[in-house]
């Protein structure tokens, strides 16, 4: 028995079954794929995949769910939420490590991502009391001018590999406050952690007879089932985290039937090294952003853009800090790098190292790490890459840990840099000039969703509202009022008069 297996056991994972329409498993219609980690390669079991049809079922199942459950209360809708973060606390180890053995994702990292689904818990939990619609005074006497939130309806929500859980929790914790179940999608290569997640959410379901377990079914599959996800007008909201050509395509299908989305899509994050930057907490910053998760984030530093008379000082020290980082099994303590998720982000690695070349760039490290590493698994030293310019590979994300260094010689031309990219999602500015900072942070300053000062790109708290601007899809999803958008809004004039004054002083006199 692995600790795999154990954790599996404990939480009472079938992983043969990849339809859940509640508390009901059943093989999917679909091939039979197989599971398996980054690790080593090795096989975590085999699944039978969802088609179009199970999405069907599951979707039908959750439009009679969402009947049952906008009758109830928000509270108490909060009190499932509230024990499903209980039985996130008993399993945080167990599905850490379906997290590190799925995702590649070193235990740290493991433990703080089931981590922030404890915290979004809470979070909506306290939501649930709080969804507050405003008053607005009436232009006309004895009326009452307000607005109430309702729930909107079943959500679709598409996830990707590398936030195996914690995504998914910031939609779920939301989504079952504001009265909504949901059917979820995650990415093909993390399939266990979904249905260890969609088991613990059963657990809290089972001990409230109230509340149908309907309210949650997850749909293992392909690009297919994503689609089909997209296209179900049942569904009035589609949450998809992933790459900007997933978003573009779900964005077209929901579009075509007026339906929403909230779209969490590509980063190219940016952080700025000026003159008087703090350069030991930078660097500790800078490191955990672009080299963490195996550069597997979508928070993740890509480009730093360093103040021309920093520069070498900048990347020796970055250089020195990479060339002694522990790259390996992300099973064992001292492993900071764990492995890519494919050979095809191995590839497309080394093909945007081989552009970056082409385009005059100076490349240090990003080799294959074969020592003393799991056998079946792709490890790479994080690779540092001096460019002389932002060149076109520089505008690109690669999902992949490649850090590009340009310099600047004036912060107008270093905000310039940052903003010249399609993506806007998480940026950052290390300064200890006020002046520096607060531009960053004003309007014309970072155009990303989220602005840092002395902190990097990656690791946002969930109390801030999470997602960013152009490709990046606009979406804000987790803390602040993100919950606005699992939500309807109805907007009710009430008339005690015994009058009937129309607005905006209009006539209509029938006499
Ligand atoms: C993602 O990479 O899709 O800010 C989400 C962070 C994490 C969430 C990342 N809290 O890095």
């Amino acid at each position: 028995m692995t600790e795999l297996d154990d954790a599996l056991g404990r939480i009472g994972v079938d992983a043969t079954h990849g339809v859940w329409v509640g508390a009901d498993g059943a093989q999917g219609s679909g091939a039979v794929c197989e599971a398996r980690s980054p690790i080593d390669g090795s096989s975590l079991g085999q699944i039978g995949w969802a088609t179009t049809s199970d999405v069907a079922r599951a979707a039908a199942a959750n439009r009679k769910a969402f009947e049952v459950l906008r009758r109830i209360p928000a509270p108490r809708r909060g009190e499932l939420v509230r024990r499903f973060g209980q039985v996130l606390r008993e399993h945080h180890e167990d599905l850490a490590v379906l997290v590190t053995w799925e995702a590649g994702k070193i235990r740290s990292e493991a433990v703080g991502e089931v981590q922030e689904m404890i915290d979004i818990c809470d979070f909506a939990v306290g939501l649930s009391r709080q969804l507050y619609g405003k008053t607005m005074t009436s232009e006309r006497a004895a009326h009452r001018l307000t607005e109430q939130w309702h729930p909107l309806g079943p959500v679709g929500v598409i996830t990707a590999f590398n936030f195996p859980v914690a995504v998914w929790a910031w939609n779920a914790a939301i989504a079952l406050v504001c009265g909504d179940p949901l059917v979820w999608k995650p990415s093909e290569r993390t399939p266990l952690c979904a249905l260890a997640c969609h088991q613990l959410l059963m657990r809290a379901c089972e001990t409230m007879d109230d509340i149908p377990d309907t309210v949650s079914s997850v749909v293992i599959g392909g690009t297919d089932v994503g689609q089909a996800l997209a296209g179900d007008r049942r569904l009035p909201l589609i949450s998809a985290t992933g790459s900007v050509r997933m978003g573009r395509s779900v964005a077209q299908v929901v579009a075509e039937r007026l339906g929403r989305t909230l779209l969490e899509l590509g980063g190219n994050n940016a952080a700025i090294v000026t003159p008087s930057a703090d350069l030991e907490l930078a660097l500790r910053a800078l490191v955990f952003a672009a080299a963490g998760t195996a550069g597997q984030r979508c928070t993740t530093l890509r480009r730093l853009i360093v103040q021309r008379d920093r520069y070498e000082e900048v990347v020796e020290a970055i250089r020195a800090v990479y060339a002694r980082l522990s790259v390996g099994d992300p099973r064992l303590p001292d492993t900071l790098v764990g492995p890519l998720i494919d050979k095809p982000a191995f590839s497309a690695m080394q093909a945007a190292l081989d552009r970056a070349r082409a385009q005059g760039g100076t490349v240090h490290f990003g080799e294959r790490v074969r020592q003393d590493v799991p056998e079946g698994g792709i490890y790479v030293r994080p690779a540092l890459v001096e460019m002389p310019s932002q060149t076109a590979i520089v505008m690109e994300e690669t999902f992949a840990p490649i850090l590009y260094v340009i310099p600047y010689d004036d912060l107008q031309d270093a905000i310039r840099i940052h903003n010249e990219v399609p993506q806007g999602l998480s940026s950052s500015i290390f300064t200890n000039d006020m002046r520096e900072a607060e531009t960053f942070c004003g309007p014309q300053g970072s155009d990303c969703g989220i602005v840092n000062v002395n902190v990097g790109t990656s690791g946002a708290e969930i109390g801030g509202a999470f997602g960013g601007e152009k490709d990046t899809g606009g979406g804000r999803e987790s803390g602040s009022d993100a919950w606005k958008a699992y939500m309807r809004r109805a907007t009710h004039t009430v008339n005690y008069s015994d009058e009937l004054p129309l607005a905006q002083g209009v006539e209509f006199d029938m006499e």
